[in-house]
């Protein structure tokens, strides 16, 4: 295997559905492009999505962040668990509502499992509130072999909005 190249690429999905949504996520973005052997280096627009699972919740924003890091990915894993804390999150059930969510979708191309993270995201090919953020970010990374794009052009039946800056 080949030695890994620091720092390095990865994409962090962003959503919320409580308490002032927009402002989370905007907030959130800011944090992560202050996390410690990290930059941020693009960020899509934010979307507002229907709930994917259970329909008896609010509207969700989402958006993807790119970060260039020298962070571990359980390193990485752990500052965005401490910041949806920060955040006050909120998640009293499976699939219900939240204040902040933080999604650790892809890291330098890993694959990876273990109880605490699997790698890239194994839901990340089902939900266009991810897949259309990063294919304004990374049009060219392969998901399951398809680009984003292609994947989310499948997945029509799950509303999504791009917002206005
Ligand atoms: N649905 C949407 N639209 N956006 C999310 O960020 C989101 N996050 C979740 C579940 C509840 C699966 N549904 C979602 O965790």
């Amino acid at each position: 295997m080949s030695e890994r190249q620091w720092p390095v690429l990865a994409y962090i999905g962003l959503g919320s559905n409580l308490e002032a949504p927009r402002d989370q996520l905007e907030r959130a973005m800011s944090a992560l492009a202050l996390l410690p052997l990290s930059e941020c280096v693009a960020r899509s627009s934010l979307y507002a999505s229907a709930p994917v699972g259970p329909q008896d919740q609010p509207d969700f924003i989402n958006a993807v962040a790119a970060i260039r890091t020298r962070l571990s990915p359980l390193a990485l894993l752990d500052q965005l668990q401490a910041l949806e804390q920060r955040h006050r999150r909120v998640r009293d059930r499976h699939w219900g509502p939240r204040t902040l969510d933080l999604d650790l979708l892809w890291y330098d191309g890993l694959t990876h499992r273990s109880p605490r993270l699997t790698l890239p995201h194994p839901e990340m090919p089902h939900r266009r509130f991810v897949l259309e953020p990063l294919a304004e970010i990374a049009p060219t990374l392969s998901v399951d072999g398809e680009s984003p794009l292609i994947l989310a052009t499948r997945l029509k039946h799950q509303a999504l909005t791009r917002l206005a800056e």
